[in-house]
């Protein structure tokens, strides 16, 4: 006999996007049940994003877990750009006089867990069999089983933060979902080493031989990603290949101040850009990984989650606390400008850093002249600035 339970918002996922809204909501005196199909162990030790637009970092000051994030996070005010070992600073304070935040999504994750837990509130681990039923009708529910026991909860919304394998998307019918996609025809092998880092804010290179990037977690944990081909995998890497390859994409100027060291993570990131309309469906609401999909190259995939749960948020507050159901009905129209904003700067970022296998010697001359643009214009920087720190959030 399955157990009957009742709240007004159904988050499906405990991710960055399903952490924040069920803290947002709670902040605003809204029940909100969170479900995930991991374990709390398994969710705190992904390693994923690391830079957060300064949009993000007041979201979660909101929310109330911005404290360790402003005590051990690190403010950055540019990033360097690298082509064929020539480096270019892009001037972020003072091209569009905003920063960015160098905190990693592990670490978000886990403060927002934590207040969840220290809250009470109801959140759900190891959730299995996630369904979600009837959002076209008055009386949507998600059922699931958690410790061989049936569960169904019924709500008046459901949240589909449950990321791209999710079940939300999927129960959009296919008359109804229209999808966007782009494979790119390589991945990102990434390295975490407790060494400091290369340099004091991010090198984003191209060259040659590939995509390096040098970002970091702190001042003495380092994070690291080669271009790699899509059918490479980690058991081909070792720690002194990934090191002597990065050194190479580098350049020497940049390199002798490389500290190697073992990795303490390695993993290799499929490349796509994947947008799904509409975000919504009846009384079911999409947000982050599981409505789109970025490649990482601007920094963007937690950023565009926490856009979509701050719009997702205030339309439920509205809903809710003034009877206003004007911006639910606009949400995925709200959301989708801003996603294909953030499409359209993740997928040049890419097409300008990276080498594709298929590119000819007019292409490659291209981004070689892009580059060189980007070193004499100002306004070209401006325009890549206002797109990393975060475009402004329109509701
Ligand atoms: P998430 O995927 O984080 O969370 C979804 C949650 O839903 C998960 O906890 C999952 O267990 C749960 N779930 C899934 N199916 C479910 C079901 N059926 N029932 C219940 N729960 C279910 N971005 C960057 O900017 N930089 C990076 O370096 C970077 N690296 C990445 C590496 C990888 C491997 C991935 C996948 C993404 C990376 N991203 C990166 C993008 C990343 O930051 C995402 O945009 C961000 O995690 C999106 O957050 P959510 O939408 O909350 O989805
Ligand atoms: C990271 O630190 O993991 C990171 C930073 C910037 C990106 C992608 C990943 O563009």
């Amino acid at each position: 006999m399955s157990q009957k339970l009742r709240t007004q918002v159904a988050i499906i996922g405990s991710g960055p996007a399903g952490l924040l809204l069920s803290e947002l909501l709670r902040k605003a005196g809204i029940d909100a049940w969170v479900i995930d199909r991991q374990s709390r162990v398994h969710i705190e030790a992904r390693i994923r994003a690391g830079v957060l637009e300064w949009g993000t970092v007041e979201a979660l000051r909101e929310a109330g877990v911005g404290a360790r994030m402003d005590r051990e996070g690190m403010v950055h005010s540019g990033f360097e750009m690298c082509f064929d070992g020539h480096r270019h600073r892009i001037d972020l304070a003072g091209l569009v006089d905003k920063k960015v935040m160098v905190y990693g999504q592990t670490e978000l994750t886990k403060d927002l867990i934590a207040q969840r837990l220290d809250s009470g509130a109801p959140i759900v681990f190891s959730a299995s069999n996630v369904q979600i039923d009837n959002v076209t009708s008055s009386a949507p529910r998600v059922r699931y089983e958690q410790a061989g026991k049936a569960h169904v909860l019924e709500c008046d919304y459901v949240a589909g933060c449950d990321g791209f394998h999710g079940v939300a998307r999927q129960t959009i019918p296919a008359d109804v979902l229209k999808t966007y996609e782009r494979v790119y025809p390589f991945g990102w092998l990434g390295v975490l080493v407790d060494r400091p880092p290369v340099a004091e804010e991010l090198i984003y290179a191209n060259g040659a031989r590939g995509f390096a990037l040098c970002s970091m977690r702190s001042a003495t944990r380092s994070r690291y990603y080669l271009q790699c081909g899509l059918d490479d995998n980690i058991e081909n890497w070792s720690d002194d290949r990934f090191f002597d390859e990065l050194e190479k994409r580098l350049g020497s100027e940049t390199a002798q101040n490389l500290q190697r060291g073992s990795s303490i993570e390695k993993s290799i990131a499929p490349l796509r850009s994947f947008v799904a309309e509409p975000m919504r469906y009846g009384a079911m609401f999409l947000a982050g990984d599981a409505a789109h999909i970025v490649p990482p190259t601007g920094a963007k995939g937690l950023n565009l989650a926490v856009a979509d749960v701050r719009v997702l948020a205030r339309a439920m507050m509205q809903s809710y606390q003034q009877g206003n159901t004007a911006y639910l009905e606009r949400y995925s129209e709200i959301c989708l400008k801003r996603v294909w904003k953030v499409e359209r700067f993740s997928w040049y970022m890419s097409q300008l850093l990276h080498q594709f296998p298929e590119a000819t010697p007019f292409e490659r001359k291209m981004q070689a002249a892009e580059f060189d643009y980007l070193t004499q214009s100002e306004s070209a920087c401006r325009s890549i600035a206002e797109n990393y720190v975060g475009l402004p959030l329109q509701m």
